[in-house]
């Protein structure tokens, strides 16, 4: 049986990776960090899905801050791959705790492959590496695209990437770099923009909310299905040798054409609602990421089937059953 060792397993990715590790038959263990409030609601959901295998995920307290905590569950788990799913992961908090996002989601992901090499595991290692490193490059962005990152958030995955490669030539260690484009669901945290917009739509349409504000509408994102991209993740380990890939649809959109579609999808015309605020702009804006998945669809036979329209419609009937779930009564999470 093969092991697996994921961080991040509470966030968005983690949760549908560890779903899709436990129906192939993995043994999947989970980092969760210490919190003075509950941070597993999206694992209960994956307790929920169908066949899932509740003896083989273990949780594990361990945190990317703190090497001696990972060396010690590499050492004791003895994975074969390795996800390092965890990061202090939202653009614009970082500029707000650059040190910490430094810290975490740059620095930890040397304490990550430290204790691969260290330990002498011979895991095979996926670094979420992401889109925010092109930055100011422009669009199409593809694995040959320099990296011009415009946030700490940026800089510290652009460390990881270079840091992943290092670990690769010097050690030979299996480690490869998914280059993310956004990618979203009803799991996705709730000041993502995306969630951010599907959720004002349920509330506006179930009249808990009246407006809904927002930054920058003009900035274009590459937006997929998050399901679909944590397959990739587990492709990239399968190959013989490690690599670099872009994950992304192939299409861009702006924020505004999401809040169009999306308050359209119920009926209503987003200019009513949608207010701007300076609060949410950036000191410094990645103003369009589009990429191109070729290298992907050729070596990993990977694709993306859920595009814009659909993810979005499926995003705020996520929200409006959710909610009206909770106005009900049930705490059950219905996921799309
Ligand atoms: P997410 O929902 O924000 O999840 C981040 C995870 O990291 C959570 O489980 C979080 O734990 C954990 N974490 C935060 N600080 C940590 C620490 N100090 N030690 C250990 N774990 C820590 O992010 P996501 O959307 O699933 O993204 C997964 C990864 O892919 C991240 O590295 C992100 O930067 C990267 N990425 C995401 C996208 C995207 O569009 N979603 C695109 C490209 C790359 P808590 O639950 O306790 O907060
Ligand atoms: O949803 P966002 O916060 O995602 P962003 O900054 O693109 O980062 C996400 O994708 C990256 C991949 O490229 C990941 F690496 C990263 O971890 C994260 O998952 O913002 C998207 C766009 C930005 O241009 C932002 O300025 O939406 C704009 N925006 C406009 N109003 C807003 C808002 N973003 C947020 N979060 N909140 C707003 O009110």
């Amino acid at each position: 049986m093969n092991v697996a060792l994921v961080t991040g397993t509470t966030g968005q990715d983690g949760s549908y990776l560890t779903e899709f590790l436990l129906a192939k038959g993995y043994d999947v263990h989970g980092v969760k960090r210490r919190s003075s409030s509950f941070n597993t609601e999206r694992l209960e959901q994956v307790s929920r899905s169908e066949g899932h295998r509740p003896e083989h995920l273990s949780l594990h307290y361990a945190d990317l801050a703190d090497s001696a905590s990972m060396t010690n569950l590499i050492r004791d788990i003895r994975p074969d791959e390795v996800y390092n799913l965890g990061a202090q992961s939202h653009v614009a908090v970082s500029f707000e705790i650059p040190e910490y996002t430094a810290d975490v989601t740059g620095v930890g992901t040397v304490r990550m492959l430290e204790a691969i090499r260290a330990s002498g595991v011979p895991a095979r290692y996926y670094q979420a590496s992401s889109s925010e490193m092109f930055g100011a490059s422009p669009p199409p962005q593809n694995e040959l695209t320099p990296f011009h990152p415009r946030s700490p958030y940026g800089c510290a995955k652009v460390f990881s990437y270079w840091t992943t490669v290092n670990y690769r030539e010097a050690y030979g260690i299996h480690a490869s770099n998914g280059i993310l484009f956004n990618h979203e669901s009803s799991r996705r945290g709730e000041t993502f923009v995306t969630r951010k917009i599907s959720r004002a739509v349920a509330r506006i349409v179930e009249g808990m909310q009246e407006t809904l504000t927002l930054g920058n509408l003009d900035a274009v994102r590459d937006w997929g299905y998050a399901p679909e991209y944590v397959e990739a993740m587990w492709l990239m380990l399968q190959q013989d040798e490690p690599n670099d890939y872009v994950i992304a649809t192939g299409e861009g959109h702006s924020v505004r054409e999401f809040v169009h579609e999306a308050f359209a999808h119920v009926g209503l015309d987003w200019s009513d609602y949608v207010k701007t605020d300076s609060r949410y702009e950036r000191p410094s804006e990645v103003d369009a990421l589009l990429g191109g998945p070729g290298k992907a669809r050729e070596l990993l036979g990977w694709q993306p089937k859920i595009k814009f329209r659909e993810l979005v419609h499926h995003m705020v009937d996520a929200d409006l059953r959710l909610l009206r779930d909770e106005r009900a009564g049930q705490l059950v999470r219905i996921d799309i």
